[in-house]
């Protein structure tokens, strides 16, 4: 099924210190496989690069996928560099993955994310709901997706 129409390009990381690659690898293919166009940047990804790359890239969605239990600092530290890069202040940013150790103070990380400026936080990396997210985004809807933790 694919409904890419209303997202445009997808720009896909890796966080700075996380080195694993089929996490990326997967939602690659997740990504293709719904029709849309996918920049994928890889892992160990630096915050200036990603920033850089979305100014230069102008993707519809920036995706951020960590599983190495340091998603929360790297990923708040990514979004916020993205927000402040001229013309970045406004692309849907999503994270998920794995992105703390377990499971401690999810919730509150959660949010300091959101008020970064992640649409969504897919804290247990649900398929399903970013899957959601996806259609709500092709379609216009709401874009606030992503469990609370
Ligand atoms: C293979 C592996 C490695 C390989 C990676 C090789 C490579 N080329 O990728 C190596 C050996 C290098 C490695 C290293 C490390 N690893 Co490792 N690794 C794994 C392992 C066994 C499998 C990961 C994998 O490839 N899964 C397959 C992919 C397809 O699945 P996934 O990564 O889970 O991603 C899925 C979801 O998370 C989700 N998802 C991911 N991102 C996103 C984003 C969004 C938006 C959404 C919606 C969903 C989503 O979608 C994917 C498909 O379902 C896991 C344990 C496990 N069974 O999960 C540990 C694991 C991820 N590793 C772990 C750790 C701690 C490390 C090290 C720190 C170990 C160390 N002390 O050195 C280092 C980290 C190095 C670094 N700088 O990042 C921990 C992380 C702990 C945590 N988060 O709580 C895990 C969970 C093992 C564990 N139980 O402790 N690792």
């Amino acid at each position: 099924m694919a409904h890419s129409q209303g997202v445009g390009k997808v720009l896909l990381t890796g966080t700075v210190s996380d080195s694993h690659t089929w996490n990326l690898v997967f939602l690659d293919l997740f990504l293709r496989e719904r029709g849309h166009e996918v920049v994928n940047l890889g892992p160990c990804v630096p915050a200036d690069l990603l920033a850089t790359r979305c100014r230069l890239d102008r993707p519809g969605l920036v995706v951020i996928s960590s599983v190495n239990g340091h998603g929360y600092s790297d990923g708040l530290r990514a979004v916020t560099r993205l927000r402040a890069e001229p013309g970045c202040a406004a692309v849907p940013v999503v994270i998920g993955g794995k992105l703390g150790l377990d499971g401690r103070d999810d919730a509150g990380r959660a949010d300091r994310l959101r008020q970064a400026g992640c649409a969504a936080v897919f804290d247990d990396g649900d398929l399903t709901a970013f899957d959601h997210f996806l259609t709500a985004l092709s379609t216009g809807e709401s874009t606030l997706a992503g469990r609370s933790a």
